[in-house]
């Protein structure tokens, strides 16, 4: 069976994911798309795809049985809500929305619905070395994890769109789930701290310095730097009771030269996760095949909005801001201290 999808967002990763919808995996065919800008929207759709004036027309077309959200993070609430109103799995890319009422409102429209539709772009978790250091992490032969350490680097962010909130609230919420995901753990507060700016990103609040109080008691430093100039360059490592577990440096071709000898760095996200928005869409293509939805859910959007919040308060009180979350949803699965 072939799913038909409709793209909602035909920008950067909207146009990447179309290209892995189209060329790359099976299963799948893109029948429609629809952006504001409706050039780009026609620009952008494959052979034979429909190209919808809207997201509501997109979504309530009997040929489009799930729907694939790449619009801006401010669109997705209404967007989502229409999507679980007519019953279709939809994948959301991050962030599912940009405040907890709105990821409250979208929780309790899928509580009523009565099952998953919901799958948000949180790809680090399909991505196969943070999948490796999950193991060795869940494996326990390290012991209780204590610290983990968090880079999240951009060589640069597109001028007058990205604002000063969005080193916390777009880029941040991407470090805030790997953490919870890698530590089976949620998180119960945050510190943040603005060293001295880099004069790359004018009036950007760059970089940021983030620490997420665990509800275990674990710590995790973020660095945000979203000016960095020289590539993507993601890292992480686990400091456990009895030994440290890290990602790997990405391979790439060792190249020697007049200059040295060097391995290339990823340019920007396409490059560095391009396996693992692969793998994403392959296991969302599959559940939502079935009319439902696995993997990163509405609750851990909501869970990464919390901390978002929070980071963006304790950016301006320079203290400790709590995280409060709701009861956990049966819909939802066990709470995280149970799940690993
Ligand atoms: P972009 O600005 O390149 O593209 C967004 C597109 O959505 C634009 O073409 C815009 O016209 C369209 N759009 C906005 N609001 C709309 C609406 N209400 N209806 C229809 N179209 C609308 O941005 P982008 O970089 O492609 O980011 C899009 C989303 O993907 C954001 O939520 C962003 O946070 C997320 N993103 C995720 C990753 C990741 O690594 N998972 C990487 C980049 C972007
Ligand atoms: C972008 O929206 C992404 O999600 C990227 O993965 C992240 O690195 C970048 O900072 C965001 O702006």
């Amino acid at each position: 069976m072939t799913l038909r999808v409709g793209v909602i967002g035909t920008g950067m990763i909207g146009q990447d994911h179309i290209r892995r919808l189209t060329e790359v995996l099976s299963g799948v065919e893109v029948v429609g798309v629809t952006d504001i800008d409706q050039a780009r929207a026609a620009a952008a759709a494959p052979g034979g795809a429909e190209v919808f004036a809207n997201p509501s027309a997109l979504i309530s077309s009997s040929n489009v049985q799930a729907v694939v959200i790449c619009s801006w993070g401010p669109a997705h609430e209404e967007q989502l809500l229409a999507a679980i109103a007519a019953g279709k799995p939809v994948f959301c890319e991050k962030p599912l929305v940009t405040s907890e009422a709105a990821a409250l409102r979208v929780m309790e429209a899928e509580a009523a619905h009565g099952r998953r539709l919901v799958q948000v772009g949180f790809m680090r978790r399909f991505d196969a070395d943070y999948r490796r250091l999950k193991a060795v992490i869940d494996g326990g032969r390290l012991g209780a994890p204590l610290m983990f350490h968090s880079v999240h680097r951009n060589a640069s962010v597109p001028g007058g769109l990205y604002t000063s909130d969005m080193p916390l609230n777009d880029t941040l919420v991407h470090d805030a789930d790997i953490s919870r995901w890698l530590l089976s753990d949620e998180v119960a507060g945050v510190e943040v701290r603005v060293p001295r700016r880099s004069s790359r990103g004018g009036e950007l609040r760059d970089p940021v310095f983030v620490l997420l109080h665990m509800a275990s008691g674990a710590l995790v430093d973020v660095e945000i730097s979203v000016n960095i100039a020289y590539g993507y360059d993601i890292r992480g490592e686990v400091s456990c009771e009895t030994g440290v577990a890290a990602l790997p440096n990405r391979p790439a071709t060792v190249i020697s030269d007049a200059n040295g000898i060097r391995q290339a760095i990823p340019e920007d996200w396409r490059e560095r996760f391009i396996e693992a928005y692969d793998q994403e869409f392959r296991e969302w293509i599959l559940a939502a095949s079935h009319g439902t939805a696995t993997g990163p859910s509405t609750w851990d959007g909501y869970a990464a909005t919390l901390v978002a919040d929070a980071a963006l308060r304790a950016a301006f009180s320079n203290s400790f801001e709590a995280v409060k979350m709701i009861a956990k949803p049966g819909l939802y699965g066990p709470p995280a201290a149970l799940a690993a």
